[in-house]
């Protein structure tokens, strides 16, 4: 048995001192050390021997097992000292390396055009006012000369909001309350300021109950009010102008075409010069991809309704004003010539589409 010990003591210090990494150590300590090892099969014998025999022996064995375990505590620590020496060779960092630059983004194509809306709109003196997004009907329709049921309000598809305790501003009856379906709720909201002559622009969410390649149901509008002593047509004109050359270049041209709308008298739609075949209609005699004959329809326009002005708590008499209001995705849109098959790709959230502009 002594000799069994001596042996299996020489193989098992060879067999971690060989050990490479953790799988290596693992395996020998199962089998010299395991509960069914090498060593704990040759301990039976020591049952068949006599006293004295049994004494050297059973010391014989500590003494064997103690080197076993010796062997394995110093392989552990070479190997896990390999092992961390590895992974700090893999962490080291070469400080004179040029570094990684972090990649940076840029604000949406809607809040590019936003910034550069106020910025030209502020240099003219309209500074930019924040009007609700959830208002009274009477504000969105009523005060723009459109009475509850008439036939024009279908045009703005609203959303309804239910509003357990709405009562009506004017009448205080129970009234309703809407997402807004454009900006032009805020003229009359600025008339009742008080504070004249009134030069403000309202950019904010508008909602329609609209999706389609054209129509987002949650868009943009900017409004712009001027209102004093003897505002004409030929001031909205130099305004549109200014904003125009400024937005979309300083070849772009503007023209007013005569329309309708309740709460402007006279009104138009506006119309700027195409952005890319710059109002000839077509490109290297190639009909013009993004406009209808040489314009692109940008919004509506008109000389505050005299009734407006009347709910706004001002004598029309005495003052007069222009109004006009387009959509910010659109013109955005335009801006860059751009053709977009959908209107929705500017909210998908498609880096490889954001990333462009
Ligand atoms: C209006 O909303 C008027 N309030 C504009 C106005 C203001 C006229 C002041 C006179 C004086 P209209 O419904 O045409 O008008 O909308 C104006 C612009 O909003 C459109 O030309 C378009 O650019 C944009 N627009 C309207 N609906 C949507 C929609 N669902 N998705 C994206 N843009 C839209």
């Amino acid at each position: 048995m002594l000799d069994q010990l001596k042996q299996l003591q020489a193989e098992a210090l060879s067999a971690f001192t060989a050990a490479k990494d953790t799988n290596d150590l693992e395996a020998a300590r199962v089998a010299y050390l395991g509960r069914k090892g090498r060593l704990s099969e040759i301990m039976p014998q020591l049952a068949s021997l006599s006293n004295d025999e049994k004494r050297l022996a059973g010391q014989t064995a500590n003494e064997v097992k103690a080197a076993i375990e010796g062997a394995f505590i110093a392989a552990q620590a070479r190997i896990e000292s390999t092992v961390a020496g590895a992974n700090a060779e893999r962490a080291w960092i070469d400080m004179t390396l040029p570094g990684n630059r972090p990649s940076v983004g840029h604000t949406h194509l809607t809040t590019q055009a936003i910034a550069d809306l106020t910025e030209i709109f502020a240099k003219l003196g309209f500074n930019r006012q924040r009007h609700p997004e959830v208002d009274w009907d009477y504000y969105a329709f009523e005060a723009l000369n459109m009475p509850k049921e008439h036939p024009a309000r279908d045009d703005w598809e609203t959303f309804f909001v239910a509003d357990p305790d709405g009562k009506d501003v004017q009448t205080g009856e129970l009234g309703k309350v809407v997402l807004t379906p454009h900006t032009s709720n805020a003229q009359v909201r600025e008339m009742k300021k008080g504070a004249l002559p009134i030069r403000m622009i309202n950019i904010s969410k508008c909602y329609r109950r609209q999706i389609s390649a054209r129509h987002l149901p949650v868009f943009h509008q900017i409004e712009g009010l001027m209102i004093d002593g003897n505002v004409t047509i030929t001031d909205l004109k130099g305004v549109i102008d200014h904003f125009v050359k400024n937005f979309f270049g300083p070849n772009t041209k503007t023209r007013l075409r005569p329309y309708h709308f309740r709460f402007t008298e006279p009104s138009f739609e506006l119309d700027i010069s195409c952005t890319v075949c710059n109002g000839e209609g077509s490109v290297q005699g190639t009909k013009c991809k993004l406009c209808k004959a040489g314009w692109l329809e940008l919004g509506g326009a008109g000389m505050v309704h005299t009734n407006v002005l009347k709910a706004g708590g001002l004598d029309p008499k005495k003052y007069t004003g222009f109004a006009f209001g387009w959509g910010v995705e659109r013109t955005a849109m335009m801006r860059g010539g751009l053709k977009l098959d959908d209107i929705r790709m500017m909210y998908k959230n498609d880096l490889r589409f954001l990333k462009q502009f």
